[in-house]
C-alpha cells in the first residue's frame, strides 16, 4: 500500500489487517533508510511531530508521554529499590527521559541498535531526545540482545522499547528473551516489554505474557491508552522476581505535588493501579 497519498500518510500493517490510520502531514522533515530500517520524522497537522519507523507510527507529539511514562513508571514504582536500569531500544530517548526523572535511579544503561534514529530524535524530536543528555545515562549503539549476554546479575530493572514483532524487534517477543532479562537482573529485578494491543493482537498480548509467566514467578498484563497507536491501545508485560511484589500496588507512590514537579502527564499512582485492571474478554482470554 501506498503510504502517503497527497499530504496524508496512512499506516497500514499485517498486524491489524483490515484497518488504517492516517494524519495530515504539514512536512517531510526526514526520510531515509538506515542500515535497519526506513526512518520518516513528519511535521503534522494535529499530532505535532511524528516518528515513523517501516512505515509504523512510533511516537506523536500529541500521546508520545503516555506510552513512555507508562513503560517507564510502572516498574520503577513496583521495584523497591531502582538503582540501575536497563533500556532496550528506545532510540527516541522518550523513556530515558523518563527513566532519569525517578529520585531512586541513580544508572541508566541504554543499548539502541539503531545510531540513525538516535541521530534523527535528537535532531527533529528534541522534546523526546532531551533524555540523552541525563547525567545518569549511558548510551550504547548496539544489539540489546548480546549487550546482555555479557551482563549477568547486574540491574533492577529492564524496559524493553521496541518497535512491533515484525522484522528486527520479533526476537524480542521469545521466550529466549525473557530468560536472557532475567539473567541479566540482580535478584529482586523487574523487567518491562512493550507487548502489543489486546484488540487486534491478543495472540502477541497471550504468547508475551506466557513468556514472561514460564520465567518470572509473578507476571502481568497493563495497559495505557495511546490514540495514535492502532485500537488507541498498547500494554506491557511486567515480571518480577521479587515474589513480595504486588504489582498492581505501587511500592514507590508520589504525592500531586511530586508528579507535578516530574513534569508527569500520564502516570500517578491511581493509574498505576487500574492500568492491571482489564476487561472481561481481555482477562478470559488471558487466563484460558
Ligand atoms: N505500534 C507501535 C508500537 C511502538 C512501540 N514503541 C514506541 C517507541 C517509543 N519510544
Amino acid at each position: 500500500m501506498d503510504t502517503m497519498k497527497k499530504n496524508w500518510f496512512t499506516e497500514s500493517c499485517e498486524m491489524w489487517p483490515g484497518s488504517t490510520f492516517s494524519f495530515e502531514v504539514k512536512e517531510v522533515l526526514y526520510h531515509e533508510r538506515s542500515q535497519f530500517q526506513d526512518i520518516q520524522v513528519f511535521d503534522t497537522t494535529s499530532l505535532g511531530k511524528v516518528l515513523v519507523l517501516d512505515g509504523i507510527i512510533q511516537c506523536t507529539q500529541k500521546d508520545e508521554f503516555s506510552y513512555q511514562e507508562m513503560i517507564s513508571f510502572l516498574p520503577l514504582c513496583c521495584h523497591k529499590n531502582p538503582e540501575k536500569v536497563l533500556i532496550v531500544g528506545g532510540g527516541d530517548g522518550g523513556v530515558a527521559r523518563d527513566v532519569a526523572k525517578h529520585p531512586k535511579v541513580k544508572e541508566i544503561v541504554q543499548v539502541e541498535i539503531d545510531a540513525k534514529v538516535i541521530e534523527v530524535s535528537k535532531k527533529y524530536l528534541p522534546f523526546m531526545a532531551v533524555g540523552f543528555e541525563s547525567k545518569k545515562l549511558t548510551l550504547h549503539v548496539g544489539d540489546g540482545f548480546e549487550f546482555m549476554k555479557n551482563h549477568s546479575h547486574e540491574f533492577d530493572v529492564i524496559i524493553t522499547d521496541s518497535s512491533d514483532p515484525i522484522g528486527p524487534a520479533v526476537s524480542l517477543f521469545q521466550e529466549n528473551y525473557f530468560a536472557l532479562m532475567k539473567s541479566a537482573l540482580k535478584p529482586n529485578g523487574i523487567v518491562c516489554s512493550q507487548a502489543g494491543t489486546f484488540w487486534d493482537s491478543m495472540g502477541l498480548v497471550k504468547n508475551t505474557l506466557r513468556f514472561c509467566k514460564n520465567q518470572f514467578p509473578i507476571a502481568a498484563y497493563a495497559t495505557t491508552s495511546v490514540p495514535t497507536y492502532p485500537c488507541g491501545q498498547i500494554g506491557f508485560v511486567i515480571g518480577s522476581l521479587d515474589e513480595s511484589v504486588k504489582l498492581d500496588q505501587p511500592t514507590t507512590k508520589f504525592t500531586h505535588e511530586e508528579i507535578k514537579n516530574m513534569n508527569l502527564r500520564y502516570y500517578n499512582s491511581d493509574i498505576h493501579k487500574a492500568a492491571f485492571s482489564l476487561p472481561s474478554f481481555v482477562k478470559n482470554e488471558i487466563e484460558s
